[in-house]
């Protein structure tokens, strides 16, 4: 990859010293992608500024952004790779390291065949070149079906809604934040998250300038979140109960008579049998379990539907909950029935310019699930993964078939890329011992954390100032269409590897081509891509011949290359040659601030790919998993946990993300640790008072998986009956190299999960609206001796 600085800004206040430069790099810390301007001073990141001619976040930056460098420079990273010898793990060599990986990996391919390799890809892998083009390739050489991703403890169930409504598990509208009249937030508190399946730099920013401009904001969220204390109006729900709430909704629009699909109607299948299927969930059916009062239920439907626009979104607490599926169908079917889908200023589709070039209106392939099922459970797949929380058992449950029955062999050796689920999936703990028990484990990843441990080898990707960067994932969900690309900020250092080789070297070793070019990989995708182009008649170089376009391709090597055919074959791509006005990554490298492509744009019909070639409104899955949610409201007539009244002590728990936090891997990073950012249980002063909690007090809480401990946090923010207790923290096992998130260590709040909820159209891991015990626990051994 290419070193050089894309920009050389003079600050203006001061005379730079000689050695010293700005150089953009698009922050990979969170979904919003800001630009980033560092500082570079012999050779070392010192400074992160706002980007202010960024065409896309204009200069907005958060606490974490003005991290990078001490990120970038955390002297706990891994500077080579690590190689397990005589049961240790010791650094070695690049070489050696790839020798032990197809060492390691051949002969649990040969013996136990290839589902018995899994697969785990962690979050940052969306946020990495090399995630977004090697793992598919990687698994395609393997050939297994022991795919585990984050994606089951977070956005499956909202692939799945989109998978079955469009036929397209990407086809993920977003709310059209810089237009809307009226934006409803379920689950989400992008106030803290910068966002999420919505890419919006300066989040918070744009909240505010829609109530500036005369819009509503409301937010349904068990917790008064930061976000909730902008709105309108929040909804202080009982955790869970989503699903129920937006059903009613939806009744309400329906026995109102407010249904209004407008310029939809021609493309909607299923609509009365909606209407059907929802009669009975009327507000006052669901007001006691959700605990919020029919008649606010109602407000919400006839101010949904009464607004001029409007934009219906749910995230984290409407995924990973146990009707995570039923809940992000009803936030489509919601802005369909007030005609907001795909209208400016609702809920949109982007176009990204990477973006497969888009078809002609039709029937499509439509959607599959449960194409195979997870051999201990039986769980269905989605999108071919199987659920992360279902990781442990496969490894650790012995095979039944025995060698005839290929299929029902435990896995034997895992890859993992940018994963720790030890921290991040349920029960860590049986997870650490199946891990331990592997005959083999690699690991991609720039830390010695409660995962990676377990690994034979630990691959390190250098640190992101090292690496290029260009958003293929986050540019599919963004609020605003636009291209924007990164080379490295500085050089490799010496004895670094890039990602992307690292990705590919990995994708030889499984492919049986250990110690080739890596740049062959690279070019294997480029010929089978082209080809298929060539022969496409709806592509702009049908009938070209492959080889000759392939050597017009420009970039420094395989991945940037990759992009370049990517953005020419886009839908604002040159086409090679055919539109002189498209986009290159010539042409993105000319404007090294990115390239604004304009604001979201109506994409029906043209995007669904549905077998009917229409919106399925009401899908066969959905219906088939919808008894269990009015069986949920037979179950708890009297509403149930999570009000405070019932069992002292039985409590509903719900997660919460941090500014200057993410997931398990930033609390390494000293100048984004304490203040707010603390491991602690929030508890309504009610409960405590109840429970007999005092303030910083230690609680112990109990819960299907396990019991931790954890200081009370008394606060109204959250509601009656609910406790928080934030991810990522338990940073207290031994062999890992995390020094500054050791002193801190915090509770694995994913202990209290044994892994057997989930959302059973999706796989995905129930993470919000756990039944918990609280107990005051002993306060700390230094109090409890005799005094
Ligand atoms: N209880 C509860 N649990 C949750 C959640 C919750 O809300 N509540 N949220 C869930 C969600 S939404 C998610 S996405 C998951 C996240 O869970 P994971 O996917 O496990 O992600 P992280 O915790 O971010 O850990 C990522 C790993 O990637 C490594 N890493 C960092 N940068 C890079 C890089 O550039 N390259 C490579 N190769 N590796 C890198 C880190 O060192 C770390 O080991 O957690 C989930 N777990
Ligand atoms: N600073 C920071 N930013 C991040 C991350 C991070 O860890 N830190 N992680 C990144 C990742 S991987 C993701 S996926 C996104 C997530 O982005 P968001 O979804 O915006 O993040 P959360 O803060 O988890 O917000 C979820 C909200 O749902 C609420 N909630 C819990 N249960 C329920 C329920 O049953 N019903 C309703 N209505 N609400 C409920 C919680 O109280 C919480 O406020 O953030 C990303 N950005
Ligand atoms: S909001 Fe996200 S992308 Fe922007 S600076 Fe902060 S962490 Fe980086
Ligand atoms: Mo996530």
């Amino acid at each position: 990859m290419p070193a050089t600085p894309v920009a050389h800004h003079v600050p203006a206040s001061a005379p730079a010293p000689a050695k010293t430069r700005t150089a953009l790099r698009i922050c990979p810390l969170c979904e919003a992608t800001c630009g980033l301007a560092l500082t570079i001073e012999e050779g070392r990141v010192t400074g992160a500024r706002g980007d202010r001619d960024d065409v896309f976040s204009r200069g907005f930056i958060c606490p974490k952004g003005a991290a990078f460098p001490a990120l970038d420079s955390d002297p706990d990273r891994l500077r080579a790779p690590l190689v397990r010898k005589d049961g240790e793990l010791r650094e070695a060599g690049w070489e050696e390291a790839f020798d032990a990986v197809a060492a390691g990996l051949a002969p649990v391919v040969a013996a136990h065949g290839p589902h018995s390799v899994g697969v785990v890809l962690g979050n940052p892998n969306v946020h990495t070149m090399a995630g977004a083009l090697y793992p598919p390739v990687l698994l395609g050489a393997l050939g297994t079906r022991s795919l585990f991703t984050a994606s089951t403890l977070d956005q499956m169930p909202k692939h799945v809604s989109s998978g079955l409504l469009f036929g397209d598990p990407f086809a993920i509208p977003v709310p059209d934040l810089d237009r809307t009249d009226h934006l409803l937030l379920i689950g989400a508190n992008p106030v803290e998250s910068n966002g999420s399946l919505c890419t919006a730099p300066d989040f918070p920013g744009r909240l505010k300038a829609l109530r500036a401009r005369g819009g509503t904001l409301t937010v349904i969220d068990p917790r008064r979140t930061r976000t909730a204390r902008l709105a309108d109006r929040h909804v202080a729900i009982r955790p869970g109960t989503d699903g129920l709430l937006l059903a009613a909704m939806v009744q309400v629009l329906f026995a109102e008579d407010l249904v209004r699909t407008g310029a939809l109607a021609e493309h909607l299948d299923g609509l009365d049998a909606l209407r059907e299927a929802l009669a009975d969930i009327t507000p006052d059916a669901v007001a006691t379990a959700c605990d919020v009062p029919a008649d606010t239920i109602r407000a919400l439907a006839r101010d949904l539907a009464a607004a001029p626009t409007a934009a219906v979104y749910g995230r984290i607490g409407s995924n990973t909950v146990a009707f995570g599926t039923l809940t992000s169908w009803l936030v489509d079917v919601l802005n369909v029935l007030t005609g907001n889908l795909d209208r400016v200023g609702g809920a949109l589709f982007p176009l990204s310019a990477t973006d497969r070039a888009p078809r002609r209106p039709g029937p499509g392939r439509g959607f599959a699930l449960g194409r195979w099922r997870s051999r201990v459970s039986g769980h269905p797949e989605a999108k071919g993964e199987l659920p992360l929380a279902a990781l442990a058992e496969e490894i650790d449950t012995p095979g039944g078939g025995g060698p005839d029955s290929p299929a029902d062999r435990p896995l034997r050796a895992l890859i993992a890329i940018a994963a720790n689920p030890v921290l991040s999936a349920p029960d860590g703990a049986r997870l650490e011992k199946a891990l331990g028990s592997l005959d083999f484990m690699v690991a991609v990843d720039p830390y010695l954390n409660e995962t990676t441990r377990h690994a034979d080898v630990v691959l390190p990707p250098p640190p992101p100032a090292q690496s290029a960067h260009y958003d293929f994932a986050f540019n599919i969900f963004a609020v605003r269409n636009q291209a924007r690309y990164t080379p490295a900020a500085l050089p490799l250092d010496e004895g670094r590897m890039a990602e992307t080789e690292i990705h590919a070297r990995l994708v030889a070793a499984v492919a049986g081509m250990h110690g080739s070019d890596p740049g062959a990989v690279d070019e294997l995708v480029i010929q089978q891509t082209l080809a298929k182009a060539v022969a496409d008649p709806a592509s702009p170089v049908h009938g070209q011949d492959p080889a000759a376009l392939a050597a017009r391709l420009t970039g420094a090597g395989g991945p940037e290359r990759r992009l370049d055919m990517m953005l020419r074959l886009g839908p604002y791509g040159d086409g090679f040659g055919a539109d002189a006005e498209g986009l290159s990554l010539e042409r993105l490298l000319a404007r090294p601030h990115g390239i604004d492509l304009g604001p979201l744009r109506p994409r029906l019909p043209g995007i669904l790919r549905t077998r009917s070639g229409r919106v399925e409104l009401f899908p066969e899955p959905v219906a088939r998993d919808l008894p269990r949610l009015k069986d949920a409201l037979a179950d708890a007539p009297g509403g149930g946990p999570g009000d405070g009244s019932g069992e002292p002590g039985t409590v509903l728990l719900v997660g919460r993300r941090h500014l200057r936090s993410n997931n398990s891997w930033m609390h390494n990073v000293r100048p984004l640790t304490g203040g707010s950012n603390r491991c602690t249980l929030q508890v309504h002063p009610e409960d405590a008072a109840r429970i007999g909690l005092t303030d910083g007090g230690p609680v112990r809480i109990t819960g299907a998986g396990g019991q931790i401990t954890a200081p009370a946090e008394i606060t109204d923010t959250v509601r009656r009956g609910v406790v928080s207790l934030p991810h990522g923290w338990g940073h207290d096992r031994p062999g890992t190299r995390m020094s500054v998130a050791a002193e801190d260590p915090g509770a694995n709040v994913n202990q209290l999960l044994d892994g057997t909820l989930l959302d059973p159209l999706s796989g995905t891991a129930v993470l919000n609206g756990v039944r918990v015990h609280l107990a005051a626990a002993q306060p700390p051994a230094t109090q409890t001796g005799p005094r």
